[in-house]
């Protein structure tokens, strides 16, 4: 009988995760690994010539840790399942002002195999998730990523007295977080969320991954050749072609991480990029 694999998730981890649709993890991040990353976000913005092209973007340099950092991949494994894609990843450094925009997302998509979060067999099964690695400690009412919690398994669409960011016409279920710097913020992307007008006086540093099921891919891949070419095998197995089986062979080959370390030759999704 095979062997019983520990969770990756505690079971109010896993208990949240699923009323809610998102979860935190604070501080897994040590204050180097934050520093550093915060360090390589200014260079971004301000002289990306003091860095070498392959940290210029994500996700290059310092926030190459972030691809497959335990304390991430064991809850992605619990919630998405064993075989993991990353779809995007981008940093931000949000002004005081700024916003990524209005609520999206929510409602009856658990249908979509892209978006789609269903429940089954004592499992969760997630679409793509997002993964928010704040790098800053964050406050309730700073501004930082909104959630209708609840709403990645709303059976009605997204009702208008529900979907205003407005001060005044905010949804009861409109909440977010706080969270010391360095933590993780997991949500499904069924879930509506929002990246609201940050209001701190101090900038809000993040990097934001977006992982899928190895066999479905939303985002065209946009990670930079260098960036790419710049990273360990390990890592560049995050980014291998989006397909689960070969029945061509006998037996049939698996696209397994094992598999990608194992075969030098097989390919990384960016060199399909035209
Ligand atoms: O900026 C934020 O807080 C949210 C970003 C967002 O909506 C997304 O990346 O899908
Ligand atoms: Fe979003």
């Amino acid at each position: 009988m095979a062997e019983k694999t520990m969770s990756g998730m505690t079971d109010e981890e896993k208990f949240r995760f699923d009323l809610t649709g998102f979860l935190v993890r604070p501080a897994i991040l040590t204050p180097d690994e934050t520093a550093g990353i915060i360090d390589q976000i200014d260079r971004i913005h301000d002289d990306p010539e003091s860095l070498a092209p392959e940290e210029r973007s994500m996700p290059g340099g310092a926030a190459s840790l972030l691809i497959d950092h335990p304390r991430i991949i064991e809850v992605l494994h619990e919630i998405i399942g064993p075989e993991l894609r990353l779809e995007g990843s981008y940093c931000i450094r949000r002004e005081k002002g700024q916003q990524h925009g209005e609520l999206h997302g929510g409602g009856p998509n658990q249908i979509d195999p892209i978006f789609g979060y269903r429940f089954q067999n004592g499992r969760i099964h997630a679409g793509m998730v997002r993964v928010v690695f704040e790098l800053t400690a964050v406050g309730k009412d700073d501004g930082a990523t909104h959630f209708i919690a609840g709403s990645h398994k709303a059976n009605f669409p997204m009702h208008p007295d529900h979907s205003s960011l407005g001060e005044g016409e905010r949804s009861e279920f409109l909440t977010s977080y706080e969270c010391p710097a360095g933590s993780a913020v997991f949500f499904t992307e069924n879930l509506c969320h929002a990246g609201p007008v940050w209001q701190r006086d101090t900038p809000r540093y993040a990097v934001l991954n977006a992982y899928a099921h190895l066999a479905t891919h939303w985002h065209r891949l946009r990670v930079e050749p260098e960036v790419m070419r710049s990273l360990p095998r390990e890592k560049q197995a995050y980014f291998r072609e989006p397909w689960i089986a070969d029945f061509s062979t006998s037996p049939a080959t698996h696209n397994s991480v094992e598999r990608f370390l194992n075969n030098e030759e097989a390919p990384i999704d960016t060199d399909r990029q035209a």
